[in-house]
């Protein structure tokens, strides 16, 4: 039997990429799923479409991943025996703009440091608890390897992957005598809406970020963390760093020219 089965996993992100490949992945596994993000009518779809596919049990909380308050009101809305998370898979994050810093916009930089490391925070603020107090689960980060090396005009968003890693890091610790695992699963390039976010809805410029290098995709960083979820009551995988083929670190990538 699956090791996942009926396990509750909360995804957090997971009306699109990487975090939609997660729902998919586990709801597969036998888990139960909660479904976080702020476009509802998208997570009430994918819940519908993993009942089919799989009978999976799941809850839809939509919120502002941005505001303590709202996220407190959606966790304490839950079902009690849905509170207790097994796992905790913090996917949402975004880029948004690419610029110099002294040509960037405070707001961008608002919108990503409220999202990639206060939404974490806050999530992880509301969930933990019970798994101290159980003594048990699992928190995966969603990190980046711009939380490993910045790249030009990746400043702040570097800065909030370096803040992912630290926060990765430290909390480790903070749980350690908690039997509390906690996975950093770091990808590079991954075609998503990641860049069409990032460049507001150009898809042109979004389409050049992934020319000729094969990128990954949602399902292959889903499949890292299905494998970080999945080892054995005592290992804990500390990170995992996956790229294409095609691609070293942030700053080296080879392209294809057909
Ligand atoms: C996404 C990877 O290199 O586009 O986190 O910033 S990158």
């Amino acid at each position: 039997m699956s090791l996942l089965k009926n396990k509750i996993v909360f995804i957090s992100g997971a009306s699109s990429g990487i975090g939609m490949a997660c729902a998919r992945a586990f709801a597969r596994e036998g888990a139960k799923v909660i479904l976080a993000a702020r476009r509802r009518e998208r997570i009430e779809k994918l819940a519908l479409e993993l009942k089919e596919a799989f009978t999976t049990e799941s809850k839809i909380l939509s919120f502002d991943i941005q505001n303590y308050q709202e996220i407190k009101e959606s966790f304490a809305s839950l079902p009690e025996e849905w509170k207790n998370v097994d796992i905790l898979i913090n996917s949402a994050g975004l880029a948004q703009g690419m610029h110099k810093l002294q040509e960037g916009n405070p707001d961008d930089w608002d919108v990503m440091i409220n999202t990639n490391i206060k939404g974490l925070l806050y999530l992880t603020r509301e969930i933990l608890p019970n798994m101290v107090k159980r003594e048990s689960g699992h928190i995966i980060n969603l990190g980046s390897t711009a939380g490993h090396d910045v790249y030009p005009s990746g400043n702040v968003y570097c800065a909030t992957k370096f803040a992912v890693n630290a926060i990765s890091q430290s909390l480790r610790i903070d749980v350690l005598d908690k039997s509390i695992k906690v996975s950093s699963v770091d990808p590079g390039m991954v075609e998503t809406e990641f860049s069409v976010v990032r460049f507001s809805g150009d898809v042109e410029r979004a389409k050049k970020v992934y020319a000729g290098v094969d990128p990954l995709t949602p399902q292959d960083v889903a499949d890292a963390i299905l494998y970080c979820a999945t080892r054995p009551k005592h290992v804990n995988i500390n990170e995992i760093i996956l790229t294409p083929v095609a691609q070293a670190q942030s700053n080296f990538v080879v392209r294809k020219t057909t």
